[in-house]
């Protein structure tokens, strides 16, 4: 069973949703273009794809033009994004500031780094040359405790890293994650039409707007935040999205992003240095987690922050740090250290049907 995404217009087979523009596309042989080393784009002759042993090689770094809606610049997708099924597509909801790019950029490196393995999933990237441009420009430089710089506006629907996800039943999906800036899930016009093709949304919570834990005053202060009684990209989304009966029927999970603030407080603190359970698919720890942080939002933050769960028909809750600790002057003094980030990711990709059939979170865990 993979999730269905309430789109006005469904689908037909073969068609995907272009992650630039998203406009529906289809492979097509006749649309092919290489990418140069200056990055330019060539158009590639199909008479080029008739040698069966060369083939493979030129469409995995071939591009495809979109013809767009007529009106976009023009741009280009890569073949192996078109030709692996339908893609999953991932996005981060949350404040700006909340810290959507860190965890997004920590999750994408466990996964480079083999973390889903445990799970039976194995990664290809859709292109190696953007591959590498993500890791120089968002992985490495973390791991240098460089902080990353907030996202802005953003020509909407652009995704920032796209992986082939080999599932534990053997069958490839592009996953591509869309990390939008915070003040960007406010403009409600081109958020609804990208809404409409998500698969997976991990909403994240920050605690400097969410928790009146007067632990927090001091680095709230430092940020310039006060504490509010929802986020409202959040309610946007919420708002936005299609129910059925009721409900919201797209993966989802409620993130405690900066847990490292919280790291002496129970429970936090068992989760946070409860490494062992982040290599294992438990559907049981999964559960007990989600009720962890349930209790702990409900206690601390007002009950507009528990919204996703109660909208969801699917979602977790979660404790994660992307960074272990808190940036000084835009870098990280101590290093750079992520706790738990791979947990959300793999519950919506279980979710999704992308982990072995036994592995999906239970419906105990349920939203609602
Ligand atoms: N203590 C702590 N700070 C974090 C963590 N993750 C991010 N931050 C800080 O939170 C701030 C915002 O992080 P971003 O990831 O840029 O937030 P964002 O949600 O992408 O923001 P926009 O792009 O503006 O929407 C930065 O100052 C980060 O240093 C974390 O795990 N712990
Ligand atoms: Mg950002
Ligand atoms: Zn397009």
């Amino acid at each position: 069973m993979s999730v269905m995404t309430q789109s006005a217009t469904p689908l037909e087979p073969g068609q995907i949703l272009c992650p630039y523009c998203l406009e529906t596309m289809r492979y097509d042989e006749a649309r092919l273009f290489r990418r140069s080393e200056t990055l330019q784009y060539e158009r590639l002759d199909p008479s080029e794809l008739t040698n069966a042993l060369k083939r493979p090689d030129i469409l995995r770094v071939a591009f495809q033009s979109c013809a767009g809606d007529g009106t976009s610049e023009p741009h280009y997708v890569p073949v192996p994004y078109l030709t692996n099924g339908r893609p999953l597509t991932v996005a981060m909801i949350g404040a700006s500031g909340s810290g959507k790019s860190h965890l997004l950029t920590q999750m994408v490196a466990e996964v480079i780094d083999g973390g889903l393995k445990p799970y039976g999933v194995k990664w290809q990237s859709v292109n190696h040359a953007d591959h590498s441009q993500f890791v120089r420009e968002r992985v490495a430089r973390l791991r240098q405790g460089r902080q990353l710089e907030a996202t802005g506006q953003t020509s909407f629907a652009e995704f920032v890293e796209a992986l082939l996800l080999t599932g534990a039943d053997g069958q490839v999906r592009p996953v591509a994650f869309f990390d939008l800036g915070g003040e960007d899930l406010l403009r409600t016009d081109s958020l609804l039409r990208f809404l409409l093709g998500v698969d997976a949304l991990v909403f994240v919570v920050d605690p400097l707007l969410a928790l009146r834990m007067p632990q927090l005053d001091e680095p709230r202060r430092q940020a310039r935040l006060t504490v509010t009684g929802s986020d409202p990209a959040f309610d946007t989304v919420l708002d936005r999205l299609p129910h059925s009966g009721g409900y919201l029927n797209v993966a989802s999970a409620l993130v405690v992003g900066k847990a490292d603030l919280l790291r002496f407080e129970p429970p936090v603190d068992r989760w946070l240095t409860d490494d062992a359970s982040d290599t294992v698919f438990d559907p049981r720890l999964l559960q007990e987690e989600s009720r962890d942080a349930y209790a702990f939002l409900s206690r601390h933050a007002g009950p507009g922050w528990l919204r996703p769960f109660d909208s969801a028909l699917r979602c977790t809750l979660h404790f994660a740090s992307a960074t272990g600790g808190s940036a000084q002057d835009n870098t990280f003094p101590h290093g750079v250290r992520s706790r738990r980030v791979l947990g959300p990711l793999v519950s919506v990709l279980a979710m999704c049907g992308m982990l072995t059939k036994d592995a999906r979170p239970s419906a105990a865990v349920a939203g609602g």
